[in-house]
């Protein structure tokens, strides 16, 4: 699956797109299953962040492919790649994955912010997907984004969730971005966005996968996950001469 012309232009003018469709809502109803079982299986975690803490929770897991093989095959699967590769380029490599279930009534809120400030990279090729394995309409706590905000390249961050600027960028003014079960979308990590609070009565259910070109480096240590450097599509181009993993100290 590819891009477009049309939605690419929307994502270069932009900073995000909508796929509608990239899984069937069998697939996606596979995944949600999948989710709510690895869920169930760690117990329960809470991933608000610290400034919007209050009566609200969103359960989470980081590196999801560790948990379960549906999501080590999801992540190659060509649909997602072939449109990484349009935005990325032909080289395409895992940074990180996770998981969000926003419980219904009271599925936390993400603040408006840009990506940028926790794993920044030199040249900015990292994006987000946010695939969706049930609605997730605006009563739900879908994503908002403020469009043409990756132009502006890195911003403010403020406190201890590097959020924006709630001034410069109130909830209110960002663009709401309602999706159903197997939609994707797909954003830069300058665009500025966040999602509101799951005030429906059911869950919603996404998986995260960051990912980036091989080279293109991150300029801090931070963020490290398992799998990360996983080639997804194409060539790692900056590969030197064979080491074993204990020799490179990974492993
Ligand atoms: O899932 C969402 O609503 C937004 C998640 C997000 O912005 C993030 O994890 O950085």
């Amino acid at each position: 699956m590819h891009l477009t012309p049309e939605q690419k232009a929307f994502y270069d003018e932009n900073g995000y797109v909508l796929i509608p469709g990239l899984f069937t809502p069998e697939e996606a109803a596979a995944y949600r299953a999948e989710v709510h079982a690895i869920d169930a299986r760690q117990g329960e975690t809470n991933a608000t962040w610290a400034s919007v803490k209050g009566d609200t929770a969103i359960a989470h897991s980081h590196d999801v492919h560790f948990k379960s093989g549906a999501f080590t095959r999801l992540l190659t699967d060509a649909r997602l790649t072939g449109i990484a590769q349009d935005i990325i380029g032909p080289n395409v490599q895992l940074h990180h994955t996770k998981m969000f279930i926003k419980p219904p009534e009271r599925g936390s809120p993400f603040p408006m912010h840009q990506d940028y400030p926790y794993f920044p990279h030199r040249d900015h090729s990292m994006i987000a997907v946010i695939l969706h394995f049930d609605d997730a309409p605006e009563e739900k706590g879908c994503l908002c984004a403020y469009p043409g905000s990756h132009k502006l390249g890195p911003l403010p961050a403020e406190g201890a969730d590097h959020h924006v600027s709630q001034t410069d960028f109130p909830f209110d003014g960002a663009t709401t971005v309602p999706a159903k079960a197997g939609d994707a979308i797909f954003f830069n990590y300058l665009t500025v966005h966040g999602s509101g609070i799951n005030r429906s009565d059911e869950a919603r259910t996404t998986l995260l996968i960051q990912l980036r070109d091989p080279a293109d480096p991150q300029l801090n240590n931070r963020h490290a996950s398992r799998g990360q450097g996983m080639m997804l599509a194409g060539i790692d181009p900056t590969i030197g001469e064979f080491k074993f993993a204990w020799e490179n100290g990974d492993a």
